[in-house]
């Protein structure tokens, strides 16, 4: 039962390393053609690199492991500005690096939050595309999920929507880990639990086109959705993926990264529920072995597995 849990942990955040690093050579481009994302995608010559996604989710598994649960605190903020610092080419957004330089040198991550973009805050998919690791504590209910995700956010991302982006990634990891193997995710259930737990109304309109993408071209998904670095153009866009693809991540990573935008994240998103549900054994041979310091990544899923169920440090 414990490993077959770590199995699901170390997929997710396998899955979903590999994918930020495959997705990253096309973030920002539109247009492209299946041949060219396969031909990147289906066996890569040369080390595959994440980016900030994937250092910031490691952050967060770290912080949970070593807490056994987390709240918005000064030392989670600090977490994130230090890793920024240790490596800033990572690719991080202009907002977050503006942000985490700011807490690095000591301003307070309530100040520094509020500030960014004339003071609405970061409605970025920086907070979700990071938060993989909440969805995955055994024995932590939805709600505890939820709670937990928010105030991951909170640290970097204040708006509401930015908020609700990292809500519905963890919801949907968890619900993908919590999924028996051989059952087929329900879009239903996947979509009202997410519904029921996000706060705007934006965000449920997103949530409420993704039945009728889950049949037919992948087209319709980016006309649908923007898929950029905003929480709302790229969350439900991972998940839709997802959902067409639960058990087949590299036809999930083709297809996310075809949707052009925010290629390394969005393929990230949809690759963590895609781990989560099938575990580590789905990682495409030819990914594992080009991944950037698997090991590491591997360590910080098991810490996380075998996190005991402690209680819930929310506030
Ligand atoms: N940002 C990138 N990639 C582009 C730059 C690559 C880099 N310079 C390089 O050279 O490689 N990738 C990473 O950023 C995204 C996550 O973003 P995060 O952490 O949420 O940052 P930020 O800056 O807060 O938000 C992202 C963009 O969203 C728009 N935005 C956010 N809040 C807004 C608001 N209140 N009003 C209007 N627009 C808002 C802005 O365009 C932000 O730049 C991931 O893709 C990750 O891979
Ligand atoms: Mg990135
Ligand atoms: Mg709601
Ligand atoms: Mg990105």
């Amino acid at each position: 039962e414990t490993s077959l849990w770590r199995t699901r942990v170390r997929g997710s955040l396998l899955l979903a390393a590999c994918a930020d690093a495959l997705g990253s050579a096309f973030e920002g481009r539109r247009g492209l053609s299946p041949e060219q994302v396969a031909a990147a995608v289906d066996r890569p010559q040369s080390p595959l690199r994440w980016t900030d996604d994937t250092a910031q989710m490691l952050v967060l598994a770290a912080h949970l492991a070593e807490h056994g649960g987390l709240v918005a605190s000064d030392a989670l903020a600090a977490a994130f500005a230090d890793e920024w610092s240790a490596e800033p080419w990572r690719g991080y957004g202009p907002g977050a690096a503006q942000l985490l330089s700011q807490i690095a040198t000591g301003v307070p991550w309530r100040v520094a939050g509020r500030s960014l973009f004339d003071g609405a805050g970061s409605l970025g998919n920086g907070a979700a595309m990071r938060v993989a690791p909440v969805g995955l504590i055994t024995g932590w209910g939805l709600d505890a999920v939820a709670s937990a995700a928010v105030a991951s956010a909170l640290v970097t991302h204040v708006h509401p929507e930015g908020i609700d982006g990292a809500v519905a990634q963890a919801l949907a990891v968890a619900l993908a880990a919590r999924t028996p193997r051989r059952q087929r995710p329900s879009a239903e259930e996947l979509i009202g639990a997410i519904a029921s737990r996000t706060a705007t109304a934006a965000f449920t309109a997103e949530l409420e086109a993704i039945p009728a993408l889950l049949d037919g071209p992948a087209g319709a998904i980016s006309d649908r959705f923007r898929c950029d670095a905003t929480a709302l153009g790229a969350v439900p866009a991972a998940i839709t993926v997802f959902l067409r693809y639960p058990d087949d991540p590299a036809a999930a990573v083709k297809e996310a990264i075809g949707l052009g935008g925010d290629t390394d994240t969005i393929a990230a998103m949809a690759a963590a529920m895609c781990g989560a549900h099938c575990g580590d054994s789905a990682v495409p041979a030819s990914w594992a072995a080009q991944l950037e310091q698997p090991e590491r990544v591997r360590a910080a899923a098991d810490r996380l597995a075998t996190l005991e169920s402690r209680r819930y440090l929310g506030e």
